[in-house]
């Protein structure tokens, strides 16, 4: 599949606010978050993949191996510890986060050009569409 490495800019952002109050972020969080365009930076070295979410309210960074579990604390976000796992599915890198929350993850494909994210917990999903900087 296409390589998602790049430095990547929002240009949508879809029930986000869905998303944060399935995670139970606080609503002044929330207040803050929602305004955000996020900057998203995929770095491969070697299998690891290296994902950072940036903001100029926070910033979120985690990385992993592709079929490899890992530990997961969402620094930042909801303060929980997940059992996470990414696998490729067709052109789909996607992500199952184990733990507290059910039915927790995200995919992240290309499409047109495009970065593509689903962020998914509980019932809630939320869409981002990034361009490339
Ligand atoms: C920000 C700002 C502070 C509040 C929240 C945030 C959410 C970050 C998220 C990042 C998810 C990244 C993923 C990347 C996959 O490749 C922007 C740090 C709630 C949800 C899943």
């Amino acid at each position: 599949p296409v390589s998602l490495c790049g430095n990547w800019d929002m240009v949508s952002n879809v029930n986000f606010e869905g998303y944060m109050i399935a995670l139970g972020i606080s609503l002044y969080t929330r207040k803050i978050a929602l305004k955000l365009k996020h900057r998203k930076v995929i770095e491969q070295v070697g299998d690891q993949y290296v994902v950072k979410t940036l903001s100029t309210f926070r910033n979120y960074t985690f990385s992993f191996r592709v079929n490899e579990e890992f530990e997961e604390f969402t620094k930042g976000l909801d303060l929980r510890h997940c059992k996470s796992l990414v696998t490729w599915e067709g052109n789909k890198l996607v992500c199952i986060q184990e733990g507290e929350k059910k039915n927790r993850g995200w995919s992240h494909w290309i499409e047109d050009d495009k970065l593509h994210l689903e962020l998914h917990c509980e019932d809630q999903v939320c869409k981002q569409v990034f361009k490339r900087v």
